[in-house]
């Protein structure tokens, strides 16, 4: 019998306990989703609760801080202190590690971007929230050291995008790539994609990166997005200028998300901990290729970069595997 309402619902909790028998690790997804339901709740009613603008604050990277980030920071650093499995918490918007106090503090160390896209708040675009978790070392109490290790260590990782629906994509390591949509009515993430996967056959001819920073970019970065422009197929060109929508779209349609080291930014604008990692390891886990590109003279995959930092940069080359390969193409070119 068809009917509106589903009483098998497939939630991202049913599937987190269908996954794991640590339930420490079900405690902390489940904290995870608290958060995001609580920024998708600020993020819709911005407008009405009076939440545009800046709060006055600079963040770790010196961007000025807007009145979303800032909750945004707050409510998944309380629901992830509170989940008590948590030992270290670091933010985009923080400039130090937050230590969980020690009658909170459990084995889970989770690193996070609470509300990404900044730049696309106050005109209502898509913003998301980004977030890498780690277990800490054997004999560890919890330090930044825990953190301070390659994406080969990264437990599981995850996106959500605040956008014509709120979507919470996620990942086990070594795992399939699921997608999970709110359900408003319910209050809870539904299992809405199962093993998503770029397109097989390479999917739309999409390039999304900032183009006004070309004339800073190394020859073959510079090439290929020429390239992009002038193939017998031409690419489509595409910027949100919130890395989680542009790489959410990358995914499902295929294409290139770029955003490179270059002449002003020796190790590119993004941070490994809470957006390189995390994303790397979903777009491999979904069959794409995510590289730094030509990065301290070499080539590298971004989930074998080790953060020597907490807000750690590094460049950007993410996408499925035709169109990073044009990026390859022009680096053995130049040689
Ligand atoms: P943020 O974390 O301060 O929002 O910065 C990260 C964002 C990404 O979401 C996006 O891809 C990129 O910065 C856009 O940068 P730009 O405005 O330089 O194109
Ligand atoms: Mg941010």
């Amino acid at each position: 019998m068809s009917s509106k309402f589903d009483s098998n619902a497939a939630t991202l909790s049913r599937f987190v306990m269908s996954q794991t028998n640590d339930h420490d690790l079900v405690i902390l997804l489940n904290a995870l989703a608290i958060s995001c339901k609580l920024i998708t709740s600020a993020v819709q009613r911005a407008g009405v609760a009076k939440l545009y603008g800046l709060a006055g604050e600079v963040n770790s990277t010196g961007d000025d801080q807007k009145k979303l980030d800032v909750l945004s920071n707050d409510m998944m650093i309380n629901a992830l202190i509170h989940s008590g499995v948590c030992s270290i918490l670091v933010s985009e918007e923080n400039e130090e590690p937050i230590v969980v106090p020690p009658a909170y503090s459990g084995k889970f160390c989770v690193a996070f971007d609470p509300l990404d896209g900044s730049s696309n708040i106050d005109c209502n675009v898509s913003v998301g929230t980004i977030f890498s978790v780690y277990e800490r070392k054997p004999g560890s109490h919890g330090s930044v050291d825990d953190l301070l290790r390659s994406g080969a260590h990264c437990i599981c990782a995850g996106y959500v995008v605040y956008s014509s629906a709120v979507e919470l994509v996620f990942t086990f390591r070594g795992g399939d790539v699921h997608g999970f949509c709110l359900d408003s009515t319910i209050g809870e993430f539904v299992h809405t994609r199962e093993k998503m996967m770029f397109p097989a056959d390479g999917g739309k001819r999409i390039y999304s990166c900032n183009e006004g920073n070309a004339v800073h970019w190394d020859a073959p970065i510079q090439e290929a997005v020429e390239y992009f422009k002038t193939a017998e197929q031409p690419y489509t060109a595409r910027y949100v200028g919130s890395m989680v929508a542009d790489i959410h779209r990358t995914i499902l349609y295929g294409g290139i998300y770029l955003y490179p080291a270059d002449a002003k930014a020796k190790k590119g604008k993004l941070r490994l901990l809470y957006e390189g990692i995390p994303m790397a390891m979903i777009i491999e886990q979904a069959g794409g290729i995510a590289s730094t590109g030509m990065f301290e003279g070499k080539i590298q995959r971004v989930l074998d970069l080790t953060p020597n930092e907490i807000h750690a940069k590094c460049p950007i080359i993410m996408g499925g595997k035709r169109d990073v390969q044009v990026v390859y193409d022009q680096y053995a070119k130049h040689g």
